[in-house]
């Protein structure tokens, strides 16, 4: 009997069940997958840098400890990212090359640099706080690597967003010039924080395939919405002033009207012109040259068990 593949891929998707590494799949389908989820992966290893800028410079023990967990936790997230992306046939040196010579995109965010420890603070609450509200939906996203990968990174940012909250919580409940270093922190990352969620729906040439194929189940626009409506009140808590003049709440639509962020300022800094994207290039570079010989003497190790499991 003739399997006709492509109404088998279909109906998997229309009965919500889950496409795994050996089944069939359209070429479209793989390759949107690898672009996705390895810009996503180069989000979480770009985005230790301008984090691991602080380490070494917590205000207490205690904070460098976290510090370190939640950057630590982002190299594996990366990890657990490019496995899933390898499971549709590209390798980590193609997809690291890619993204070591500027020809892949990486999340606009982290060109922009963590001048203050409350940058730490704002990232953490306002960028981990996106990164969930986005990513809470590929938990559920039709292909398997990629699904289970996003359980536990989900798990994982809610920490990372409530260490953010915490270290707001303090500076903004703290001396006058902490409070001022806080909504210095949120002025400089509010709108940025907006733009991770990708351009206007109707400017978003790969929402109608993602939303076709439940790879996104919401949009730009729905995910942005709801994270404006989520982070308002969160703001207010804290005693501080988003930088929007024209924020305002819309009974009718039970949201918030907001400003667009700039995006011809976004255009530029996924074309690699933002005030970070060199820095954060050469950064990358170094620690991949630097790691050569870890890479090699995990690879010597994996031989010699072979060999000696084949023995
Ligand atoms: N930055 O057609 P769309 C994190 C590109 S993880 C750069 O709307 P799509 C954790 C897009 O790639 C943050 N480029 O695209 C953490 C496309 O270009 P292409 C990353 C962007 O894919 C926290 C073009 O614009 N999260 O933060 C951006 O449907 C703290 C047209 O856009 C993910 O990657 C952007 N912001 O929607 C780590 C989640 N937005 O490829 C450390 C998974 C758009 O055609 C510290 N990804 N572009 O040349 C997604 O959900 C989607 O890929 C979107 C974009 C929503 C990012």
């Amino acid at each position: 009997m003739d399997v006709n593949f492509e109404e088998l891929f279909e109906s998997k998707l229309a009965k919500n069940d889950i496409i795994e590494p050996k089944d069939w799949m359209p070429e479209n389908y793989r390759k949107h997958l690898i672009r996705q989820i390895s810009q996503h992966a180069h989000s979480e290893i770009v985005g230790m840098l301008p984090e691991g800028n602080w380490i070494t410079r917590a205000p207490s023990l205690r904070a460098k400890l976290v510090l370190l967990a939640k950057v630590q936790d982002e190299g594996g997230h990366g990890l657990y990212l490019y496995t899933a992306a390898e499971s549709l046939g590209t390798s980590r040196d193609e997809l690291l090359d890619a993204l070591h010579t500027g020809k892949a995109k990486y999340s606009s965010i982290f060109n922009y640099p963590t001048l203050t420890w409350a940058d730490i603070g704002a990232i953490g609450w306002l960028v981990d706080g996106a990164a969930i509200m986005n990513q809470v939906m590929l938990q559920r996203t039709s292909y398997g690597p990629y699904a289970r990968a996003m359980v536990r990174i989900c798990k994982e940012e809610s920490f990372h967003q409530r260490q953010g909250y915490e270290v707001m919580t303090k500076l903004s409940f703290g001396t006058a010039e902490q409070k001022e270093m806080a909504q210095d922190a949120l002025n400089r990352w509010w709108f940025p924080t907006l733009m991770m969620f990708g351009p206007p729906d109707i400017e978003s040439p790969n929402s109608d395939n993602a939303i076709k194929w439940r790879i996104k189940r919401e949009s730009n626009d729905q995910l942005r919405q709801r994270f404006v409506n989520q982070t308002i009140p969160q703001i207010e808590y804290l005693g501080l002033i988003c930088p929007d003049t024209n924020l305002k709440w819309n009974e009718a639509k039970q949201g918030y009207d907001f400003s667009e962020p700039n995006w011809a300022e976004f255009k530029n800094v996924i074309h690699g012109n933002g005030p970070c994207n060199k820095e954060r290039l050469v950064a990358r570079n170094k620690a991949h040259k630097d790691g050569e010989w870890v890479r090699a003497a995990a690879a010597e190790f994996g031989r010699k068990q072979n060999e000696s499991q084949a023995a």
